[in-house]
């Protein structure tokens, strides 16, 4: 019996601070393939998706629910991934550093990925949403995402823009810094232009009615 309880408190010694240095750690929780469906995500302990981490060490709780998905997580000093043939739910002890980490499915890395930032690289920040319209009649705009006229750009300078030209007597040019887009006089559709502006004012207009334009001014500081 005393042997016995020297072995146990011998391997309490040595499992429990590995245990509770474990615990201590932030928990993520990876997961792959719900419903064997083309979907990945690494979320926090809150249920958010991560996008920026102090660094640390972290337990990541890997879920790969799928037969013909991984999941694979890199980045400074961190590789670690999953078999694509089999499902599993390994915990991975990770610890990261200043840097940019993605996560993806190996076979389908151009559709299932993501990446968060850790420590001083800063988060990216979103593009602004903005919506263009032409038409029907004279009418032309540029409206941000709560379907105000856009007057002054504040916040991030990379931009997407929903074009809309319902118009086949105008179209929509945008000129500014670095920018020169337009839809075609002739043309009535959709159209999603990803821009980077830079500080200063920008015009949109119609070519056929020079009557017929707007501005607005991007303000970086
Ligand atoms: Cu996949």
């Amino acid at each position: 019996m005393p042997v016995r309880l020297a072995l146990l408190t011998a391997l309490a010694a040595l499992v429990l601070p590995a245990a509770a240095a474990r615990a201590d750690n932030p928990v993520l929780i990876a997961t792959v393939g719900v419903n064997d469906g083309f979907n990945i995500s690494l979320k926090d302990a809150n249920g958010q998706n991560v996008t920026h981490l102090d660094p640390g060490t972290y337990t990541i709780q890997v879920h790969d629910l799928s037969t013909i998905h991984n999941f694979h997580l890199s980045g400074p000093g961190v590789d670690e991934a999953t078999d694509p043939e089999t499902t599993s739910d390994p915990t991975w002890t990770v610890t990261f550093t200043d840097g940019k980490y993605t996560f993806q499915c190996d076979p389908h890395r151009t559709v299932m990925h993501g990446s968060f930032t850790v420590g001083t690289v800063a988060a990216p920040v979103p593009a602004t949403q903005l919506r263009a319209s032409v038409g029907p009649g004279r009418t032309i705009a540029l409206r941000d995402a709560n379907g105000s006229r856009l007057t002054v750009l504040t916040g991030s300078t990379s931009v997407v823009v929903a074009v809309n030209d319902r118009s086949r007597a105008d179209n929509f040019h945008l000129i500014g810094t670095g920018v020169n887009r337009a839809t075609g006089v002739g043309f009535r559709g959709r159209a999603t232009w990803k821009l980077k502006l830079a500080a200063g004012k920008y015009v949109y207009r119609s070519d056929r009615h020079k009557a017929l334009r707007g501005s607005f001014t991007v303000s970086t500081s």
